[in-house]
């Protein structure tokens, strides 16, 4: 990618969420093939090491790269009210399916600045096609 569009991206995101681009972290793509899944987790830091440099994390723009894929949804199985459908199965929460490019911003962590387990999140399992998306974890602090 070059600089110019990874800049564009990178302000884009930052207008969007409100948080500087010096807070973001670099962007990772994920790939996922058939089969393979994210399992639930949380995005905050639950160890010292990482909270040091550069603080939690406060939120996550994840982008969808591709939509020529079955199953692959970003699951919430604790937000949303009622079901939703995650790699061919019907579950409760909310999914998101993957959609050349859209994006969710979602929030780890509440405006009291606490962690927020309710962000719990995972990628359902691929059906067929392939998936590829890509995160930018934003903390609280300068992590250049
Ligand atoms: O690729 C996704 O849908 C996904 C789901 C959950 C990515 C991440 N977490 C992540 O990069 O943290
Ligand atoms: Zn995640």
């Amino acid at each position: 990618m070059s600089t110019l569009l990874n800049q564009a991206i990178e302000k884009r995101i930052s207008v969007y969420a409100q948080i500087p681009i010096e807070n973001g972290e670099l962007i990772h793509v994920l790939r996922y093939q058939k089969n393979q899944f994210y399992k639930p987790h949380f995005d905050y830091f639950s160890d010292i090491f990482n909270l040091k440099r550069g603080g939690q994390r406060i939120a996550t723009m994840l982008m969808y790269l591709t939509d020529n894929v079955e199953g692959g949804e970003t699951y919430f199985p604790m937000a949303g009210s009622g079901d939703c459908s995650c790699g061919g199965k019907i579950v409760q929460g909310l999914s998101v399916k993957p959609t050349k490019g859209n994006a969710v911003l979602f929030w780890s962590m509440g405006l009291d600045g606490q962690s927020d387990p309710n962000s719990v999140h995972g990628s359902c399992e691929v059906l067929s096609g392939e998936k590829w998306s890509a995160t930018k974890w934003m903390r609280q602090a300068l992590h250049t």
